[in-house]
Formats: C-alpha cells, sequence, structure tokens
C-alpha cells in the first residue's frame, strides 16, 4: 500500500545519492539520542562542556569565525518571475538556482553522517502549524533543531497523516564564505542551504521556513507569518492581554517577551507571560480576532548584553542544559559575555586567550539556544493548539533621533504605513556594516518570502467588516540624548509603556492627536520611581513636524521603489499623512510640543 511517507522517503534518498554520506540518521528526538549526539560532539570537539557545577547539561559551540551570522547577499529567493521575490529580495532564477547548489552538494557528505530530522513548527496539534524535514550533516544543527522544534517521531507521524512537508536540504560544506548560498523555493516548499553551520542560515526550520516559506504561504492562505514576539500581560485584576511585537534582529525581542515589570508594578500583582520571543503566525479566528501561535519550541538569543539587571527570567534559564555558541569563558569555566557581570574572562569566543585587543571577548552576535519552558516567565498558552488572542501589534526599531518612544496608529491602514515605513539602524545579527539605517517593514527585510508590494497588499486586505483587528503601536526604546546615552531606562520599565498601551486598547486614557499618530498626554505615562534626567521625558515624547516631513519624504520614495505591486491605498496614505505634515509646520513656526533637541 502507498504511504504517505513514500515521497519522504524517495526524496531522503535522492539527497543520499547526491551528498553520499557513509551514514543515514533518521532522528527521533529521544533522550538516549541527544545523549549520543552529545558524547560525539565532545569527542569531535565539536561542543566543549561548561562547568556541571554551576551549568549542568551546558554546552559551549565556536563557530568558524567567518560563520557567525545570517549573510543577507547569498540569501535567494527563487521564485520563477523575479517580480514575484521584488526589489526586497536577492533572486535567482530556480533551475539556474538548483544547478549551482546541487553543484555544491555534489558528494558533500562523505565521511559524515547524514541526518533527517522531522520536526513541526507549532503545538503537534495545532491546525495553524506546519511540518518540515531537514537533512543536514551537522549533529550541532541537529542538537539545535532538538531544542528549538517539536522534532522526531511525533513530527513524522503528523507528516504520515497530513503527506505534506517542507522540504530543507542543508549541509555546511567546507565553511567558505566564497562557497554559501541559502536558497528558498516558495513555489516548491523547498529550501537548499549549503556553507553555513549558524543560526538563520542553517537551522531551516528559523528563519528559512517559519518566515520565508511561510509568509508565502500565509500571503495565498490568508494568514501572517511575521518576526514578531508574543507576550501575555496580566494586570492587576488577573485579566490577561496578549500583544505582538515586530522589531529588527537584535532589537529588544527577547528582553520586551520575558519582560520583569518594575518593583511598584510587581508588587501591584502586574505580571509578564512569555509565549514566544521571535517567531508568530497568526489567523484569524471565527470571532474576527487575530489568534497567533509560536512556532517555535526554544530560543535561539542574543547573549551579550543579556545580566540579572536587563533579563533576569534569561539569566535564570541559562544556568541548566543550553547550549553557548561564541561566548567567552571565565576561569571557572562559566559562560561569559559583555554586559553578564564584572568578571573578566579567560577565553575569548574563538578560544585564545582573552585579550581586550582582539576585541569583545563575546562575539557581538554569540546566542544561546535553550528550551522555551525553561523561562520562569513561559506562558502554558505557548501550547494552546487555538493560539492567543492578539490586542496589540507594535512596530518597533533603533533610531537615536526623531522617533517617539511611543505612538498609536489611527487605524488599520495607517498602521500598515508605519510598519512599511519603519527603519532601523542595522545590527550584528547579519554580516556588514553595523549602526546603518535603514529601511526594514514590519521587521521582515531579511525574511519576507516575497515582493513587499504584495506583503503590504496582503496586511491591508485583513481589514474587512467583520474583523476585530488589533491596534497598531510604534515604539522606540533607543533614542539618545546630546550625550550620546539612551534617554529611556528600557527593559522592565518598557511595562510603562506596553501600560499605556492597555490603557489605549481598554479606552482608559486619552491622547495628543498628530500628524505621524497619537502621542501620550503629558501625564500618560506612568513614570514614578522613574528618575529620568531632566527634559527626557519631553524629548522621549516630541514630534517635529518639520523632520517627519523628511521622513515621510524618504518613505514615499522607499514604497515607490515597489512601482505598481505597491497598493494604491498605502500610497494615498503615505500621501495623506504628508499633507498633514505640512499644514502642522505651516502652521507653527514653533511646534506645538516643546521641541528638544534630539
Ligand atoms: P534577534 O534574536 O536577533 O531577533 O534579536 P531580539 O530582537 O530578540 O533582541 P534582544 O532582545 O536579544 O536584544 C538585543 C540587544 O538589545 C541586547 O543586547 C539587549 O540588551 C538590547 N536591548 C533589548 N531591550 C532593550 C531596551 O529596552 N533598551 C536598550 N537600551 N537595549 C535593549
Ligand atoms: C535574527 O537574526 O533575527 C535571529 C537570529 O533571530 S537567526 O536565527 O540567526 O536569524
Ligand atoms: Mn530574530
Amino acid at each position: 500500500m502507498p504511504s504517505k511517507l513514500d515521497a519522504l522517503n524517495r526524496w531522503v534518498e535522492d539527497v543520499a545519492r547526491r551528498t553520499r554520506p557513509d551514514r543515514v540518521h533518521w532522528c527521533d528526538g529521544s533522550e538516549a539520542e541527544s545523549k549520543m549526539l552529545t558524547r560525539s560532539m565532545l569527542e569531535s570537539g565539536d561542543l566543549l562542556e561548561l562547568n556541571p557545577r554551576t551549568h549542568p547539561g551546558c554546552h559551549l559551540h565556536r563557530s568558524d569565525p567567518k560563520d557567525v551570522a545570517r549573510v543577507e547577499k547569498v540569501t535567494l529567493i527563487c521564485t520563477k518571475d523575479e517580480a514575484d521575490a521584488g526589489p526586497n529580495n536577492h533572486w535567482m532564477e530556480p533551475s539556474e538556482a538548483h544547478a549551482k547548489i546541487d553543484a555544491l552538494f555534489d558528494g558533500c557528505m562523505q565521511g559524515r553522517t547524514m541526518y533527517v530530522i522531522p520536526y513541526c513548527m507549532g503545538p503537534l496539534g495545532s491546525p495553524i502549524s506546519r511540518c518540515g524535514v531537514e537533512i543536514t550533516d551537522s549533529p550541532y544543527v541537529v542538537a539545535n533543531m532538538r531544542i528549538m522544534t517539536r522534532m522526531g517521531t511525533a513530527a513524522l507521524e503528523r507528516i504520515e497523516r497530513e503527506g505534506r512537508f517542507v522540504k530543507g536540504q542543508h549541509s555546511i560544506g567546507t565553511l567558505d564564505p566564497e562557497r554559501r548560498f541559502i536558497m528558498h523555493f516558495p513555489e516548491e516548499l523547498s529550501i537548499k542551504s549549503y556553507g553555513s553551520g549558524y543560526g538563520g542560515n542553517a537551522l531551516l526550520g528559523k528563519k528559512c521556513h517559519a518566515l520565508r516559506i511561510a509568509s508565502f504561504q500565509a500571503r495565498s492562505e490568508g494568514w501572517l507569518a511575521e518576526h514578531m514576539l508574543i507576550v501575555g500581560i496580566e494586570n492587576p485584576r488577573g485579566e490577561i492581554t496578549y500583544i505582538a511585537a515586530a522589531f529588527p534582529s537584535a532589537c529588544g525581542k527577547t528582553n520586551l517577551a520575558m519582560l520583569i515589570p518594575p518593583e511598584g508594578y510587581r508588587r501591584d500583582g502586574w505580571k509578564v507571560w512569555t509565549v514566544g520571543d521571535d517567531i508568530c503566525w497568526m489567523t484569524p479566528g471565527k470571532d474576527g480576532r487575530l489568534y497567533a501561535i509560536n512556532p517555535e519550541a526554544g530560543y535561539f538569543g542574543v547573549a551579550p548584553g543579556t545580566s540579572m539587571k536587563t533579563n533576569p527570567n534569561a539569566v535564570k534559564m541559562l544556568d541548566h542544559d543550553a547550549i553557548f555558541t561564541n561566548v567567552a569563558v571565565t576561569a571557572d569555566n562559566d559562560p561569559w559575555w559583555e554586559g553578564l557581570d564584572d568578571r573578566t574572562p579567560v577565553k575569548d569566543w574563538q578560544g585564545r586567550d582573552y585579550d581586550p585587543k582582539n576585541g569583545p571577548a563575546a562575539h557581538p552576535n554569540s546566542r544561546f539556544t535553550v528550551r522555551a519552558t525553561q523561562c520562569p516567565s513561559w506562558s502554558p498558552e505557548a501550547e494552546n493548539p487555538e493560539g492567543v488572542p492578539i490586542s496589540a501589534i507594535v512596530f518597533g526599531g533603533r533610531r537615536e533621533s526623531l522617533v517617539p518612544l511611543v505612538f498609536e496608529a489611527r487605524d488599520w491602514t495607517h498602521g500598515v504605513l508605519v510598519g512599511a515605513g519603519m527603519a532601523s539602524e542595522t545590527t550584528a545579527a547579519a554580516a556588514g556594516q553595523v549602526g546603518v539605517v535603514r529601511r526594514d517593514p514590519m521587521a521582515m527585510k531579511p525574511f519576507c518570502g516575497y515582493n513587499y508590494g504584495d506583503y503590504f497588499a496582503h496586511w491591508l486586505s485583513f481589514d474587512q467588516p467583520n474583523a476585530k483587528l488589533p491596534k497598531i503601536f510604534h515604539v522606540n526604546w533607543f533614542r539618545k540624548g546630546a550625550d550620546g546615552k539612551f534617554l529611556w531606562p528600557g527593559f522592565g520599565d518598557n511595562l510603562r509603556v506596553l501600560e499605556w498601551m492597555l490603557k489605549r486598547i481598554n479606552g482608559e486614557t486619552g491622547a495628543t492627536e498628530t500628524p505621524i499618530g497619537l502621542l501620550p498626554d503629558a501625564d500618560g505615562l506612568d513614570s514614578d520611581g522613574l528618575h529620568l534626567a531632566d527634559g527626557a521625558l519631553d524629548t522621549l515624547l516630541d514630534f517635529d513636524a518639520r523632520s517627519w516631513q523628511a521622513e515621510l519624504a524618504a518613505i514615499g520614495e522607499y514604497l515607490d521603489g515597489y512601482g505598481d505591486r505597491l497598493p494604491e491605498k498605502l500610497r494615498a496614505e503615505q500621501q495623506r499623512v504628508t499633507a498633514a505634515l505640512q499644514q502642522a509646520s505651516g502652521e507653527s513656526a514653533a511646534p506645538a510640543r516643546k521641541a528638544a533637541a534630539s
């Protein structure tokens, strides 16, 4: 009798024929398998044991020094028609792409084991979840996929029932940056990645499947696959409101998802629940609201800057059963990174004796991999097959000037413009220059699997008569003062901003209308116990019509790049805001709000 696994078996045989591994291992996700893999990686040096007393079950992996982040210029979307990938993506014609990468895959697994990893993105019993199979020759990838996804026998059983899965083929190859490609074939629901063992390049369930392929599927099926955290905010009355937030890589998603309320708030009974820290799949429910699941089962988080002060939940979840990649180590063989504490490491991320002359001890994109359930604020709702209802969508980026701490979009269409016009300073999460402001609509620039023009139209299409859509906000934790320091304390104190959003959602507070959206009134934000510099709050909530005119012009020019794929409605919205700004700056030589230097 033909089985729904026939297609899978045939594909695995085809890949093995091409890559010629010594062995093929089907991963079952068991404890015994994990122990066996860890043992062999300790022998090969792929993993190093960390202090078993302070960090039982924790290991360090040092990646190749030229393989430490996502590489966008070799990340390709291979659609038949180049226009379907859009100017936001690097594109290659599918048959040319297959030929190029298949040549690299030829014989590349000789002497190695080929692992077959069946996985499920999302709770195993959720109708929103999707399965995939990753083939890889990296045991480190297997160990990470085991933490980051529901991997093994149960996923294989779901694949057998559904007969449907995303095919992901990966080899570390020779780790030569010149022979590296991360290719996506959304029309074939497949991924081919060669030449990198790092994060989003190699753990194919994450950015490749759950964002690039999934966003493409989501468009045709009427849902959204987004680069967003999902967090539940519990107020003193015990009501939990769920928020999804899109910030670009290394701009604060993990931190916001695990926030610990400031002391006064804790005393009053506020609590934060972590559903997800990086990816969110949202779909309209019968009641018209958007329901979200976190397709992942673990966190692949940025280490530097994580401390008992900034993110105590993260520090607490990292003292057992975690993988650390490219961090430094202390004399006690504890993992260490800049910002953790005031100890001095002995070895840097490359295993050299630590010398500040060589730069930071931990790589700026060094990361931890850990099971979601290890987080003290982990929400059991992360296993809810229906997902959680989303009451607010938050966009945000790193902007040292111009952009206020928080504002609210007037409606869904305006919110889509706010998301589409987002920009942020680049970070170490991707190879290339750091600190350059670039447009990063909905924090999806590196992850949207199709033309952004079509993507904006898809977002706009959710505005249906029966829909109960979330309110849309924009935040900026990263505004700096004249002294170059952040004006806002951030981290736990970000709850003050979330509280304002909740009040707006519940109609419990007014707001100041401006052409860019609704800003908190002077006394709108609870700043009790905050020790802000003189005038800091004014600057943080400052709106300067003239500077925003230039920003809207830049957004208009950027959107024009999508030509006739850009929805007319978004263009009209940009023009509406532009006209309002023109009027505002004409009306007042001195802007309505106190303008502080920024
Ligand atoms: P990816 O995993 O790359 O998608 O990143 P992310 O968006 O989850 O970013 P993460 O929360 O790991 O934060 C990245 C860096 O920003 C860390 O060094 C944090 O310490 C820092 N950071 C996070 N939140 C804040 C904040 O509210 N204020 C300031 N100043 N820094 C922050
Ligand atoms: C990001 O860069 O947004 C990450 C890390 O979350 S990676 O998995 O490498 O994409
Ligand atoms: Mn991310």
